[in-house]
């Protein structure tokens, strides 16, 4: 473990972070969208559940073509979410009660609005023209190559004024940016600076490892009848990535002495490289987000279906734990904006549904890394009932829509995959309490609130000291006294068992062992382990069971012990 980095600098390693979407968190002004006053009204609520950081989604300038990761001025603060002086105030804020800011940096592209691609769009002997991927027809007319985007449809727009297209990896409304461009890296080091100066504790850095392309943006695999290339797994992890973020680190964190801390959000990153990548002595990140434990239900594609696989989840995050075990850190989530709701996905949302919400949380927390909890996880809030495609607002949802529609798809079929994985089920307003709109706004809100926010809200639940969130608490405040849960060696028990999750931290003579039965159904196991002095730390039914090596344990009931 990591243990050579002074104590000041791993503050993080027994912080959790709180992730707020704020177009869903609370609207004070009574337009239907979340703002930064909203925020600061409700710090007192995340004080007291305990969390010392929050990542804001998205507050800066934007068209909002992708609810704000299409950013137009990375320096000011969309009208819709309030002022930078409201940013200030909530950053002087939360510092009274011992909270830290991280923005959500989105530099792989911008939006097609900021100055920066209006200008590189303007000419080709623009000064900015190269800030952005901007390439010429092929021979034969066709787009340059043959990715599709990650929104549907090609990455390829064409632009008549100049005769050429621009890439877009994600909507058309947001272009990406040339990081082979020295200036345009340059550009983006002053702005980090800038919100640094500002007094943010760092960074969540938007699908950070697609910023270095593969050179020449070869066609990507393209199977038969399909009308576009995947270029994704060519493009991510690209060849100049580990110079770009180690540049970065040398440009703005390197000569700062204060708190911060930065973490990298990429999909299709291998275990291997992200021990490289947050391994302190290479210098480039302190985490990062990977993807291969909430893709293990997802077949062909983000919508395709697969039955949940205990087992595969086990080694999957048992795998990360081993690999980032020794250099590197790891970053612990079930839910953030792009995710549905974890209780909903694989816990059970209705007959155990706070059991489940319980259990969730337990087994993740005690895991070595950094945990994010999502708004409304703290809750057990579910998936929302969507019964129509009108109900929902994301993009990559409707875009897929269109497209189904326009191939004559089977709708159903798409219908189902977006009531399951659509990221508006992370999107609906935060369930405060139980009146109209669920104290969200006093208009109406952008996504539907819940309809089971009546029995759902944090009202309820911070009354209840056997509350979903008085558990949440407990989680966050056990992370920064005890050791063994922030510092300890991973051990996978049972490791092919398909109901049962079960494992230990260890370090020196202490130790903690976690069993949860990830079922409907109560369980019987042996286990080889026999301690005569354990004693209970967390549990989610009312009663306790004492350890016993024969194990029983209820429907979603989990325990932890401590030796
Ligand atoms: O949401 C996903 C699964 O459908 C991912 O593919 C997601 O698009 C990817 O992880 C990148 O996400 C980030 O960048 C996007 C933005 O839409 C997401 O909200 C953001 O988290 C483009 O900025
Ligand atoms: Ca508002």
């Amino acid at each position: 473990m990591a243990e050579n980095q002074p104590e000041n600098a791993v503050w993080w390693k027994t912080s959790t972070v709180y992730q707020i979407y704020p177009r869903s968190f609370a609207d004070t002004n009574g337009d239907g969208i979340g703002d930064v006053r909203g925020i600061i009204d409700r710090l007192g609520y995340l004080a007291h559940l305990g969390v010392d950081v929050l990542w804001l989604s998205p507050i800066y300038k934007s068209p909002q073509d992708d609810n704000g990761y299409d950013i137009s001025d990375y320096q000011d603060i969309d009208p819709l979410f309030g002022t930078l002086a409201d940013v200030d105030e909530l950053i002087t804020k939360a510092k009274e009660h011992n909270i830290r800011i991280i923005m959500d940096l989105v530099v792989n592209h911008s939006s097609d609005e900021h100055p920066w691609f209006v200008e590189s769009r303007s000419s080709k002997d623009n000064p900015k023209r190269d800030w952005y991927i901007w390439r010429p027809a092929r021979e034969d007319g066709s787009r340059p190559n043959n990715w599709s985007s990650f929104f549907s449809g090609s990455v390829w727009e064409w632009d008549e004024h100049t005769q050429e297209y621009f890439l877009h990896l994600f909507s058309k409304k947001q272009p990406d940016l040339n990081w082979e461009n020295p200036e345009l890296r340059r550009a983006v080091y002053d702005m980090m600076n800038w919100w640094l100066d500002r007094g943010v504790a760092g960074f969540r850095m938007d699908v950070i490892n697609l910023i270095s392309k593969v050179p020449g943006l070869p066609d990507g695999e393209q199977e038969p009848g399909h009308e576009f290339g995947n270029g994704f797994p060519l493009t991510a992890n690209g060849p100049r990535l580990t110079e770009f973020l180690q540049e970065m680190h040398r440009e703005v964190f390197a000569p700062r002495k204060e708190a911060f801390f930065t973490v990298g959000e990429c999909p299709g990153i291998r275990a291997e490289y992200a021990t490289e990548v947050t391994n302190p002595d290479n210098a480039m990140l302190d985490m990062v987000f990977q993807f291969e434990h909430v893709g293990i239900d997802q077949g062909n594609g983000k919508w395709d279906e697969l039955p949940f696989d205990l087992l595969k989840l086990k080694e999957s995050l048992g795998y990360w734990q081993t690999q980032l075990g020794e250099a590197g850190w790891n970053s612990l989530y079930w839910n953030n904006h792009d995710q549905p709701r974890i209780v909903s996905r694989w816990g059970n949302d209705t007959e155990y549904r706070e059991l489940s919400a319980k259990l969730l949380g337990t087994v993740l927390h005690f895991h070595r890394g950094t945990p994010y909890v999502y708004q409304g996880e703290e809750l057990g809030m579910t998936n929302f009932p969507f019964t129509d495609i009108n109900q929902f607002q994301d993009l990559e949802t409707l875009n897929h829509y269109r497209e189904v529609v326009a191939h004559g798809g089977d709708t159903a079929a798409a219908m189902n995959g977006f009531r399951k994985f659509g990221r508006d089920n992370a999107r609906t307003p935060m369930q405060w309490d139980g009146s109209v709109d669920a104290g969200f706004s006093k208009g109406t809100p952008w996504l539907a609130v819940n309809p089971n926010h009546e029995h759902i809200n944090a009202a309820q639940q911070v009354g209840d000291p056997r509350s979903v969130f008085h558990y949440y608490r407990r989680l966050i405040a056990l992370r920064k006294t005890d050791r063994v849960m922030a510092f300890g060696d991973f051990e996978m028990l049972l490791p092919s068992d398909s109901q049962v999750y079960a494992f230990t931290r260890t370090l020196g003579d202490e130790g903690l062992l976690v069993l949860a039965n990830w079922s409907n159904e109560a369980i019987e196991r042996t286990l080889e382990f026999a301690r005569a002095d354990m004693v209970t730390v967390m549990h989610n039914y009312e009663d306790a069971p004492a350890f016993d090596s024969a194990l029983s344990l209820r429907p979603w009931e989990v325990v932890v012990y401590r030796w």
